[in-house]
């Protein structure tokens, strides 16, 4: 029996991946590296400077910038991303996830957030569901990103269960490894690329029931 759900936000609660492919995108091209969608993937469920890294590496630049410089960019891609945040919206939450969320309120069972973006709260105001979790961890007080468990392990915790009992939700194949890795069950939200070790996969939430999860 599964006793807690632990959610990604970006590609799961919302579709702000998109968002984030716009940002990045743009900066890429400003320093001269053109990235595509399926280079996209390796970016999501990783965090902003992890991010800004794995684009100057992908465009042979990784030793052309100072930590200073590498901070300055990553903020710009900030400001344009939350540039493109202000007109979100309830509406913009994706389809069949505020059923799902107000079913696992209904019986009871603890929900947590877990994803490595900064702006998660806002996000979530933005939404209007920031109230509705029981725990949203603060990537910035983690010593690794996904693919690691820890991220996954703390929501577990701050939600009073192992990791075992929980089901976690993701977009990201770092994040299906991330939740693997520590032994919880993984569905996976399956928008682009296919996700491998995922337990169960689908295109969104509203195929799935809590009362079948819980049994899993
Ligand atoms: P934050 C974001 C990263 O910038 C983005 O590349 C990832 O896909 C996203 O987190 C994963 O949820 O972090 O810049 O919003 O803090």
């Amino acid at each position: 029996m599964k006793k807690g759900f632990v959610f990604d936000l970006d590609g799961v609660i919302t579709d702000t991946a998109k968002l984030h492919y716009v940002a990045w995108k743009d900066l890429a091209a400003m320093l001269g590296i053109e990235i595509d969608l399926a280079f996209n993937e390796q970016l999501k469920g990783v965090g902003r400077m992890d991010s800004l890294e794995k684009i100057l590496a992908y465009g042979g630049k990784k030793d052309d910038l100072s930590l200073a410089q590498k901070e300055t960019l990553a903020e710009e891609k900030n400001n344009h991303y939350v540039e493109l945040l202000q007109d979100l919206a309830p509406k913009d939450l994706l389809p069949g996830f505020k059923e799902f969320l107000d079913s696992a309120k209904a019986h009871h069972i603890p929900c947590a957030v877990a994803s490595a973006s900064k702006n998660a709260p806002f996000i979530l105001k933005k939404l209007e569901v920031f109230t509705e979790f029981d725990a949203i961890v603060d990537p910035a007080t983690l010593a690794k990103g996904k693919p690691d468990p820890e991220i996954f392990i703390r929501a577990a915790q701050a939600i009073h269960i192992a990791p075992e009992e929980a089901v976690g939700f993701e977009d990201a194949q770092a994040g299906i490894e991330g939740i693997k890795a520590c032994g919880m069950f993984a569905v996976g939200v399956e928008t682009t690329e296919p996700l491998h070790q995922a337990d169960l996969r689908v295109k969104q939430l509203n195929e799935l029931s809590v009362e079948e999860l819980l049994q899993k």
